[in-house]
């Protein structure tokens, strides 16, 4: 990777993996982009960055080609909760963004790097030790573009020698950028909640077990793929990865430690309690850790830890 573009550059992942491609890459070597300007004052002002929709095909090419960009990081999507709600529009940005990329990179050779999710899986998925390959049929429409984009990834991969990355990405816990409307984003909030309220009312259920990671993980596997020899890749589209197995309870356990009035309570959201469990428990990723030696360094503890840190220095609070 020398010169790359990021889709989606605003969100909670584009936010920090952009900073950390400008400092380990460059400045000048990382094209930062966005459907519109004005909602991050750091991916936007710390270097290059364009207003840029993923729907627009030829605009891509535009500045992969200017920009002689040997990689595009296709973040620009539609998460879980917000993709039920406009189902048409997710299609549009999660599918025709990805293909638009695609089919830039057929033609400039640039490597394409997509992030899939624990989405991809449904209720008829084993749960537990979740396998790298095995049955895929997500009931949601969000679900439904993460395994069509698996899919699209490795034809252009077979068909045009296109080269195409990807992981499975779990839950992930952020404090830089708010969560863009997942399932998962209650892990995100109970932490502000918990330091500005000392309670947190959550939408799921207290016993739903999904994979969670932090983002110097999440980070660090985008890095670590793109990186990696790509003879040595058995899965190149859509690794499993995790970090950690946890339902809300524990988590609730895990910040009590450091706040130890904190109260969780539950007001039940079914519609992504049903999402949530269709998702896996817990995912098996020996083929990454094979593969391209993905290790996490964050568990429950060292996550609440750090984030509880954070989000005091963040928040002003003492
Ligand atoms: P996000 O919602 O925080 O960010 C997505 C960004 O895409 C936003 O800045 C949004 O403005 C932008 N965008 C929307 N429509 C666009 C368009 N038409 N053109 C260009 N940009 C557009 O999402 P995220 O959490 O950063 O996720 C990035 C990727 O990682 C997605 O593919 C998502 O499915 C995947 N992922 C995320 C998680 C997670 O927990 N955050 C977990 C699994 C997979
Ligand atoms: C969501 O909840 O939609 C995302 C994801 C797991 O893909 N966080």
């Amino acid at each position: 990777m020398k010169r790359i573009l990021i889709t989606g550059a605003s969100g909670q992942i584009g936010t920090e993996l952009t900073a950390l491609c400008r400092k380990t890459y460059g400045v000048d070597n990382v094209i930062a982009t966005n459907v519109k300007a004005g909602i991050n004052e750091s991916v936007e002002n710390d270097g290059i960055f364009y207003s840029m929709d993923v729907r627009d095909g030829n605009r891509i090419y535009e500045l992969v080609n200017s920009h002689q960009i040997d990689t595009i990081i296709n973040l620009a999507a539609l998460l879980s909760a917000v993709g039920e709600k406009n189902p048409e529009l997710l299609w549009e940005v999660n599918m025709h963004g990805l293909y638009n990329c695609l089919e830039v990179a057929k033609d400039t050779g640039a490597m394409v790097f997509t992030p899939s999710s624990i989405a991809a899986f449904g209720p008829s998925t084993p749960k537990m030790q979740t396998p790298q390959v095995t049955i895929q049929r997500p009931e949601t429409i969000y679900g439904v573009s993460k395994v069509a984009g698996e899919l699209l990834c490795d034809y252009y991969h077979k068909k045009f020698n296109v080269d195409t990355r990807g992981v499975r990405y779990p839950g992930l816990v952020s404090y830089k950028a708010m969560p863009g409307g997942g399932t998962t984003d209650y892990a995100v909030m109970i932490f502000y909640e918990a330091l500005k309220h000392n309670a947190y009312t959550c939408y799921l259920s207290s016993d739903i077990k999904m994979d969670m990671m932090y983002m110097p993980d999440a980070l660090s596997a985008i890095l670590s793929l793109c990186e990696a020899d790509g003879g040595k890749l058995r899965h190149r589209n859509a690794y499993n990865i995790t970090a950690m197995s946890i339902t809300p309870d524990d988590l609730a356990a895990s910040i009590q430690k450091h706040l130890p009035d904190f109260r969780l309570s539950y007001d039940i959201d079914p519609i992504r309690e049903a999402i949530a469990r269709s998702w896996p428990d817990q995912l098996d990723d020996h083929f990454a850790r094979e593969d391209w030696h993905w290790a996490p360094s964050y568990d429950l503890e060292a996550m609440t830890e750090d984030m509880l840190h954070q989000l005091r220095l963040k928040l002003g609070i003492a």
